[in-house]
This record gives C-alpha cells, structure tokens and sequence, in this order.
C-alpha cells in the first residue's frame, strides 16, 4: 500500500469529555470528521507508540463501527503504526480492551501500547443515535487529561492526516493475520478471538469452582441482562459456558447495532425487562423473582446488582465488596491496598475504609482519575455511584468483574449452606452492611438535554450562592427547617497525590453538618445539550431507622436541591429525566 497525505481543515467541539468524544452518528459521518480525531491523537503520542507500535481497535459494535475500523486501520498503516489487533467483529468490552492491552501477547511478542476504544458506552446507537471514541494508554486505562487536552489543541490546528487509501478492507469476521507491505515496512492486521483473553483474566481472579457451586444450586437462581450490548457475549462464555448457569439466564446477550433501540443503560429506568424479573417496578412479572439479577451498559464497563425484589445502590456496592473482598475473592486475599471512589458516590465506602484501616481516595468523576492510584499501588477497589465498580485487574470499570464479585460473595456466605433451608440473600447481605456500617440513603436527579446555556447559568448561580455561608443556611433554613445546616459549600478540586496534577471544577458541592451532601454537576458525556446531575445524599447509622424508603428519607434534601439551584426557573423542567 502507499501513503496519502490528505489536507483538511479544523472542526469545532472535538473535546473528550468524560470518557472520550461522543457525538451522533451524523456528526461523525461528516467527511474528515473521524480522520481528523485520530491524527489528532496519533499527534498527541509519544512517537514510539505510533511508530512501530502495536495498537487495539474494536469497540461495543455499535451502528457505524464497522467503517470506523476500516477507517482507523487505514490510517494507523499510513502513520508508521506495525500492527493493529482487532477484536472478532471489532467487539471488546471496555474492561475487555483493558485486559487485552495489558495482558495479550502477540504470536509474534509483541504487546499493545495503546487502543481506541469505539463506543458512546450507556447512550444509544443507530443511525440517529451516537457514535463515540476514545483513546486508551499503555496501562489499559483511559487517556489522562494531559493527552486528552492534547488531542483537543491538535484538533483545533489539524491541517493533514495520512491514510493508506488503497489497503483493502479487512474481514473482521474472521479470525487470523493480514499481513501488508507499505513504504516503510510491513503491517499486520490481527483479528482474534474477543472473549479468550478476558475469560482468562477473571478465571485468575475469582474462585470459579465456587461460583459454579452457587449457581448449580436449585434454590439460587439468576438472571443476567446485557441490554444487546458487548456484554452478551462475554455472558455467554462465562456464566453459561464456565459457570453453567442456565441458557434461559440470559437476556439480550446479542450484541446489536442499536441495542434493539433501547438506551443501553443498566438502571431502574432503562433495563425495563430485568426490572420486571426480579419483581421490582409496577410491571414486575407474576412468576417467583429470580434471586440474583444484574445488567451491563452498552461497552459493559457499568454494572447493575439486584437482589429478588431488592435494588442495590451502585455506592453501597463498592462499599459492600470492598467489605468481603479479602474473604471471598481469593485475588484480594493477601489484602486491599486501598480503596476509591469518585467524589458524588456515596460515603459508604468511607465508613468501611476507616473500619477496616485502609487507605481511602475521593477522586472527580471518571474512570481516569482512579489509574494513577492504581499504578502507583495505592488502590485495590474503587466505584462509582454511575454503575461503575471495579479493581486493578485492569485499568476500567467492569460490568462483569463485579457480577461475578457478588457471586462471589454470595458463594462465601453460602459456602456451608447450599443444602440448608434458607440462602443468604443480596437483600441479607445489604441490611447485614447497614447495620454494621450505617446506611447511605442515596438518589441522583438527571436532567437531560437540557439548554446549555440555561444549564450553564444554574451552575453560576449555585456557585454565586456558595460565596456566603450565613446567607446561605438562611435560605436553606426558609426551604426546609427538617434539613440540617451547610457547614462547607465549594467546587470539588483534586489534587493527584501521584503525578500532583490538578482538576479544577469538579462538581458544586454543599456538604452539611450530619454528613448530607448535595453535588450539581454538568455531564461530560452526552451529545446534545447539557444533562445537570444532582447528587442526594445522607447518612443513618441508628439501625431502627435504616429501612426506609430511599426517595421518601431523601425528600427535604431533595426539596432544597431544587429551591437552591432554582431548576424550574432556570431549565423549565418540573421533575427529571431520570432518577437512579
Ligand atoms: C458519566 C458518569 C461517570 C462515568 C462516565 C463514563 O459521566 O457520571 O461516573 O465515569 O459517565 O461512564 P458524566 O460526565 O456524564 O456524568 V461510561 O460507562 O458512559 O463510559
Ligand atoms: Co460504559
């Protein structure tokens, strides 16, 4: 093949967000669009992992993938890249990718310095839906800001990219070497198998013959929803291939193009048919609730846990792991190193850290921020309240990693019991944590596709009332005098305790004397105008007074979220789109 050097010209708005550049589909269809994104990033590494270099493509399958990979084959060979793995089909999971970067060893020795990631994770697909990339590094994990804002001045100045216009198309469908011969030497393109190297990461991790035992079990029954997302097809090899579970388990474990047009995304809202099974939501099913329940988002990176008739908190999951780890997960059994959490998920993760003496982190959202702890060895397990529970076993958040954390947890406290009368339950397991720990009520408010600008003068406004806290509790005392008082209200920074970087604007937050908080932040990962989150938090730990209903012991605090931030007045929206 030869080299082309195509002139083009800048377009606007090409910054990651939170995880990456997420756009419709129409956008980035735009001629140059997506070739201006790559060479960007190819621009903004070091050489040495461009030249020469072994790179991963594949993504969660979504509608327009297949030409992405084309696209980014081409111009990897035309910019000095040796080879490019991709995975059958160009389908990896996010924590997939991860594993693969850091554990896959070519036929040839060589190992992968970096992978683009083809994925708009938990928002929807199709030709009218979104399309997104990123960029992940050496250890497996998400770019850090100091390359993504590269990436972002590159696109601002782009004038060329390179392609190899006349390598031909790859069949991705099929596993095995392509081998070429350009200008400066030869390129490979490798397709292999998505699942092998993952299936083997978590088999050294987790105790399978026990998990295998849970699940044989006729008294334990499950259910695993991966909304047609990537996740299916990990599902298929490992609960019913490896662990056996029943064919029937599984719900949606075809990955489609447009997730059958649903919205890819693991909650109370949005895996509609899970809900239903496990007896949760008005349209709950007649038939007994399977006991265990779980689903994924589109790229598999996020994780829902229910329990029959039960919804476990993404927070008190993290925290709820992190409690068993060292004893029914034999990767953690010679301890945790430490443990994280992004800065609006729950403390429960807090109470546990300081209970069991372990090192603890808040970072600001997004999976990034955790990778520096973890190289640094500073952190064995972290989450966050959006779905996202993982370890350092990679460098991402993983949906399956954590199912199969909870099975493992349930295989523990079962361990003498699978013949016995009753099984501990996920619901056992979470009530025998709040009275340990306490309990973290907890609800967050999306609303989305709001106006920017509107949006934007809200997040002014709250951060106009932070600047007098005398004031501020008076009005805070007018709302509700059922809500106690703020005693710090400030915009989150974070100062990496590793490389010493700092992340300004991380979220408003108003932290309040009996340990509520209220967090307002705007979101970093859709595609059309702005989402405002609003995190909701308090604190119980009297045990008589742990079982309440979430939304019902959070109403004043919710009360005075929407009164402060004025969000009617601001975004015309009487109620959210979304409540998780
Ligand atoms: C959201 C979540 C954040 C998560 C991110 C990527 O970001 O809040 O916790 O890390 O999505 O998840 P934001 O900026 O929209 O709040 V995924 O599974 O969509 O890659
Ligand atoms: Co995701």
């Amino acid at each position: 093949f030869t080299m082309t050097r195509k002139e083009t010209v800048p377009f606007d708005g090409q910054k990651p967000g939170t995880s990456g550049l997420r756009k419709k589909v129409s956008v980035f269809k735009q001629p140059n669009y997506l070739h201006n994104f790559v060479q960007s990033t190819f621009n903004a590494l070091p050489a040495d992992k461009v030249k020469g270099a072994t790179v991963v493509v594949s993504g969660d399958g979504r509608y327009f993938s297949k030409d992405a990979v084309q696209i980014i084959i081409k111009m990897a060979a035309a910019n000095g890249v040796r080879r490019v793995w991709v995975g059958q089909d160009s389908l990896l999971s996010t924590p997939a990718v991860s594993a693969v970067i850091r554990e896959r060893i070519g036929a040839d020795g060589s190992k992968a310095t970096g992978a683009f990631i083809l994925t708009a994770s938990h928002n929807p697909g199709g030709p009218h839906e979104d399309f997104g990339i990123k960029y992940n590094m050496e250890n497996g994990g998400p770019a850090p800001e100091v390359i993504t804002d590269k990436i972002y001045a590159n696109t601002r100045i782009l004038k060329e990219y390179f392609i190899a216009e006349d390598l031909p198309d790859v069949d991705i469908s099929v596993i095995g070497l392509s081998s070429f011969s350009g200008p400066e030497g030869p390129f490979d393109v490798d397709v292999f198998d998505s699942t092998t190297d993952y299936v083997k990461l978590m088999k050294s991790i987790f105790d399978f013959e026990s998990i295998q035992k849970l699940l044989s079990c006729p008294k334990f029954t499950f259910c695993y929803d991966a909304l047609h997302g990537v996740a299916g097809i990990y599902a298929k090899r490992i609960f019913v291939e490896e662990l056996r579970a029943n064919q029937s388990s599984l719900l949606n474990c075809t990955p489609k193009e447009d997730f059958g047009g649903g919205h890819p995304d693991p909650n109370l809202t949005y895996a509609k048919e899970l809900v239903a099974r496990m007896g949760l939501g008005k349209s709950s099913s007649q038939n007994e609730p399977p006991e265990f329940g779980a689903a994924a988002d589109g790229d598999a990176d996020r994780n829902m846990i229910l329990g029959k008739r039960f919804f476990v908190t993404p927070s008190d999951s993290v925290a709820i792991i992190a409690a068993n780890a060292v004893e029914a997960i034999p990767y953690f059994a010679s301890g945790l190193k430490g443990v994280a959490r992004s800065m609006p998920t729950s403390a429960a993760l807090d109470v546990v850290a300081k209970k069991l003496n372990l090192k603890f982190f808040e970072v600001p959202t997004g999976w990034k921020f955790f990778g520096n702890l973890m190289d640094a060895g500073l952190c064995s397990i972290c989450g966050e309240e959006s779905f996202g529970t993982g370890s350092d076993h990679i460098r991402e958040k993983d949906g399956i990693w954590a199912v199969l954390a909870w099975l493992s947890i349930l295989a523990f406290k079962n361990k003498d019991n699978l013949k016995g009368q009753k099984l501990v339950t996920v619901e056992d397991i979470v009530l025998g944590h709040w009275a340990t720990y306490g309990r973290h009520y907890y609800t967050r408010y999306d609303y989305e596709n709001v106006d920017a600008g509107a949006a934007k003068e809200l997040m002014a406004h709250l951060v106009n009332l932070q600047s007098s806290l005398p004031n501020l509790n008076k009005l805070v005392k007018e709302m509700r005098s059922d809500v106690s008082e703020v005693a710090q209200a400030d915009e989150f920074e974070y100062k990496d305790p590793v490389d010493g970087s700092v992340s300004k604007h991380q979220g408003i937050r108003y932290l309040f004397v009996d340990g509520s908080r209220l967090v307002f932040r705007l979101s970093g990962t859709g595609s059309e105008g702005a989402t405002i989150r609003v995190y909701i938090e308090q604190y119980e730990n009297d045990s008589s007074k742990t079982g309440r209903d979430s939304q019902e012991a959070l109403a004043p605090l919710v009360d005075v979220a929407i009164k402060l931030s004025k969000m009617k007045e601001f975004t015309g929206r009487s109620a959210p789109t979304v409540i998780t």
